[in-house]
Formats: C-alpha cells, sequence, structure tokens
C-alpha cells in the first residue's frame, strides 16, 4: 500500500492508484491522538452491550454464533462531533473532490468494532456494488472504470496482520467482480496496516475484507462510505438526525448529507421555469 501524509498527499497520484494501481493508499498525520481517543471512547461506549445491529459479509460468523464479536455502531454523526470533523476533513475532501466529482456525498459513517477472536468477514466489494454476487440485478456492461465509490477507514486502534487488519487483493480493482472462493483471496491479500489515526483510502471495487482478530485487544476503525452525487446513499442520514444538527451544519456537511442535489423530487409541485442547462 503507498503511504502518504498530510503533506504529501497528492490528489491526482491517489487517484492514479486508486484507479490503476494498488487500490488503495494510506494517509497519516490527518487526526491528532486525542480525536482519536475521543472517537474510541464513543464507540466502546456504544458497542458495550450492542451485538444485534445490522451487520454485513458476516454469515458464516452467524452461522457459528459468534456475530456478537464483531459489533456495529450506526449513525455516528449524532454520537459525536468528532465525526463530523472526521468525515469533511480537508485532505480527504480534496482527494475525494478528484476521485468522485467536487458534488460527492457520503452514504454511510459507522464503526465497526471486532473484539479478539472475531471472526472477520467474508471478501466482498463494497456498496453500490456489494450485492455484485448476484451480478445480472445491476446494468449490462457494468464496471469499475469510474468510482462510484471510496470508502475511508479511520483507524482507532493498531491494524496489524495479528489483530486482523483489513485484508485486499492489489489490483482486484481492475475488473468489477465479485471475488469467489477459487480466486484465493486469502493467499493472496496484503493488509491495510497502521497506527491509530492512519487512515486507509480506498477504491470499494477492491476485493477487501475484515480479517480475524487473533490479538489480545479490540480492534476498531471509522468506516466512512462516499459516492457521487446521485448515488443512492446507503444510511437515511438526514432521517436519523435532529432537525437542529441538520439546520447548523456546515457547508460541506450539508454537501455529504446531499442536502444539495435536489432529487428525486416532486417536479409537478416544483418551481415553474427551467432549471438545468447551460443557460
Ligand atoms: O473493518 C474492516 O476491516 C473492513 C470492513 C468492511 O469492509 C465492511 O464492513 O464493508
Ligand atoms: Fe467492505
Amino acid at each position: 500500500m503507498k503511504r502518504f501524509t498530510a503533506a504529501t498527499a497528492n490528489p491526482a497520484e491517489i487517484v492514479e492508484e486508486l484507479l490503476n494501481g494498488g487500490g488503495a493508499v494510506g494517509i497519516s498525520g490527518l487526526f491528532t491522538a486525542q480525536e482519536i481517543a475521543e472517537a474510541r471512547a464513543i464507540v466502546m461506549a456504544h458497542s458495550e452491550h450492542s451485538a444485534e445491529k445490522a451487520t454485513h459479509f458476516q454469515g458464516a460468523a452467524e452461522g457459528a454464533g459468534n456475530l456478537n464479536l464483531q459489533r456495529r455502531v450506526w449513525n455516528l454523526l449524532a454520537k459525536g462531533e468528532v465525526f463530523s470533523h472526521m468525515a469533511t476533513h480537508p485532505v480527504l475532501m480534496n482527494v475525494l473532490r478528484s476521485f468522485l466529482g467536487t458534488e460527492f456525498i457520503m452514504g454511510s459513517i459507522a464503526a465497526n468494532r471486532i473484539l479478539p477472536g472475531g471472526p472477520g468477514q467474508e471478501p466482498h466489494v463494497d456498496y453500490p456494488y456489494w450485492d455484485f454476487h448476484k451480478p445480472e440485478t445491476h446494468p449490462v456492461g457494468f464496471n469499475g472504470s469510474f468510482p462510484m465509490n471510496a470508502q475511508v477507514s479511520v483507524l482507532l486502534d493498531p491494524f496489524t496482520k495479528e489483530s486482523g487488519a483489513t485484508g485486499y487483493v492489489p489490483g482486484s480493482q481492475r475488473e468489477l467482480r465479485y471475488p469467489a472462493p477459487e480466486d484465493g483471496f486469502y493467499n493472496r491479500c496484503e493488509r491495510m496496516t497502521g497506527e491509530p489515526g492512519d487512515v486507509a483510502l480506498f477504491y470499494g471495487v477492491t476485493w477487501h475484507c475484515a480479517m480475524p482478530n487473533k490479538a489480545d485487544h479490540d480492534r476498531s476503525a471509522i468506516l466512512i462510505q462516499y459516492l457521487p452525487k446521485w448515488v443512492k446513499p446507503m444510511e437515511d442520514m438526514p432521517a436519523a438526525l435532529p432537525q437542529p444538527f441538520l439546520d447548523n451544519a456546515s457547508p460541506e456537511l450539508r454537501q455529504l448529507l446531499g442536502m444539495n442535489y435536489p432529487y428525486p423530487e416532486v417536479l409537478d409541485a416544483a418551481k415553474a421555469g427551467n432549471t438545468e442547462g447551460r443557460k
């Protein structure tokens, strides 16, 4: 994984790496130890007892009865201001504008906590391609030549091989396909390792998954999903946030929440006149 810092995070170089290189990069130095400690404390408090939230790519764990060793905390914007700062970090916004178009949105901001002994996930691709195990439900000719997803993981704990740092197959993003058992994911995968506060940024078409946590400590990350403006977001964040939060949202946050993009709209009831076109 190519690694950058806040100072060296060149958008053109990162976009090239995401589309045509390994599919994932590391960026360090974006968050303070205090921000990470605060985020981690909130995630731990909200996942102390709550094993029974929706989760994904955990079919095997569900079958084995150890689903409680991976815990999700959803709708993080409502749970601490620190998460709004993470989602709108200027270095990330700058890179993502080049990758997803300047008016990109956020589809989800959630935590993924894997406790010691947690089994990890099925190798997969992310939303909105994440049901590409049923390719016939997507348009003919669909491919990953332009991105409809970018994923940011903000690491809250040491991500090591032992603790289950996200595994991924470099280059797998160049052909949109859901990984099959014959693809030998576990023999080919590399890891998005890092220290608390580091960021892994990847194109969600890259085959990846959380790996088993064999360490003696938790392994948590904030997972942020970014999408072009016209992709239906995964979490209905405006519906889950209090009205004062929406009223006071910064311009960046308004954009991320899709508040600047009007569709779908009841056009029959919209103001009369021409609303689109060069002129
Ligand atoms: O937590 C991780 O390492 C990755 C999680 C992931 O890929 C997902 O939930 O889609
Ligand atoms: Fe994923």
